[in-house]
């Protein structure tokens, strides 16, 4: 079987994480192979390195690299190159940047500095990190730079009108932890992007599609805005599942809830489920949300929906997969 699956950072991860674990333990399904595609809006050049976010946190906890509790970034960091940068007044010093994650971002933005694409540094580091032996196909949503920013009021709001500016995602985001009020999101080079090589393929050609209870907006909504996958997603004739990432209306971690009023949309299961609807086939929630009405099937998990440890995602995703059977 082939699995596609779009997904942001932690909560993406995790999600694979558990959905590959259960596939190595069910000997039918043991030689699946599972291709992820990864948002790149939340991507960032700092002192001119290139950091991915979300790819790199789907290689740490893929790879086993991760810090686990934190969610992103490495096990057993140091930050004595984030301090160096401090004594020179090197600015932003509010994005944290281990010395083993630099490694990363060094040798991303050197490939890219020959002119390698953004798929084939991605393959590259995938290797590193024992994917392709794992069966899993990492794809950014695109070889082309797209970044997401967030429009905040400007200044006191005093004065001659309505100031704005935008502020990089990951500065709304960890900088203010989204308590600034979005009044819009801006994501720079999504309308103009391609889908990377073998994303549309992926999603076309797949036997299931899995959305993981990535955030809908600044994870899931960003790969949708890339020209071909929404359309790619509406036409393919595998089923299309997706695991909501709410929980009676509250995310587990993050700013889902600020990044859905922001768009105008509830902080409900239902109303994310919506957000899908025009290809979405089945959608898991929690049991608290077990009234969600959607056009797709809904199910509730028999427990939590929660992916505590790997074992517990692997049911999740077991379930997922259950689904999807129910509505080819
Ligand atoms: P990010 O890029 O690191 O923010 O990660 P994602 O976009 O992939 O996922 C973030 C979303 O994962 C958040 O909206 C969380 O609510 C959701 N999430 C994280 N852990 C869990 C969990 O255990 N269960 C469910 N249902 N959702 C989760
Ligand atoms: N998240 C934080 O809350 N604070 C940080 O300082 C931070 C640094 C960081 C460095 C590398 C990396 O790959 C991720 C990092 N994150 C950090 C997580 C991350 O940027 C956000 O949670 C996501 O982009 C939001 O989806
Ligand atoms: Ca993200």
């Amino acid at each position: 079987m082939h699995i596609t699956a779009l997904a942001g950072g932690v909560g993406g991860a995790r999600f694979i994480r558990g959905l590959r674990h259960h596939l190595d333990t069910t000997p039918a399904l043991a030689d699946s192979t599972v291709t992820v595609i990864a948002n790149t809006g939340d991507d960032i050049t700092l002192f001119g390195l290139r950091v991915s976010p979300d790819v790199d946190t789907l290689l740490y906890t893929l790879g086993g690299g991760i810090h686990e509790g934190q969610g992103w970034g490495r096990a057993d960091e140091s930050h004595r190159v984030q301090g160096e940068l401090a004594a020179y007044g090197a600015l932003p010093q509010w994005f944290a940047l281990g010395d083993l994650d630099v490694g990363t971002h060094i040798v991303r933005s050197q490939w890219l500095g020959q002119g390698v694409s953004l798929s084939e540094v991605t393959a590259r580091l995938a290797a590193r990190w024992g994917l392709p032996e794992r069966r899993i196909t990492l794809l950014p949503m695109s070889d082309m730079p797209v970044e997401t920013h967030v429009v905040v009021a400007d200044g006191d709001g005093e004065g001659d009108g309505a100031a704005e500016r935008a502020i990089h995602f990951q500065e709304w985001w960890v900088r203010h932890q989204a308590s600034i009020p979005a009044q819009r999101f801006v994501v720079a080079g999504l309308d103009r992007a391609t889908a990377a090589p073998g994303v549309l393929d992926a999603i076309r050609s797949a036997d299931v599609v899995l959305l993981p209870p990535s955030n809908p907006v600044v994870s899931i909504g960003i790969i949708l805005g890339v020209p071909g996958v929404r359309d790619a997603l509406r036409g393919t004739t595998a089923p299309v599942v997706g695991i909501s990432p709410l929980i009676s209306g509250r995310p587990i971690r993050g700013h889902a809830d600020a990044c859905l009023s922001t768009i105008g949309i509830d902080s409900t299961a239902q109303a994310v489920a919506g957000l899908y609807e025009d290809f979405l086939d089945g959608w898991l929630v929690d049991p608290a949300d077990a009234t969600t009405r959607a056009r797709a099937r809904v199910e509730a998990f028999d427990g939590p929906l929660l992916m505590t440890d790997v074992e517990a995602t692997a049911r999740i995703a077991a379930h997922a997969l259950r689904l999807a059977d129910a509505v080819r």
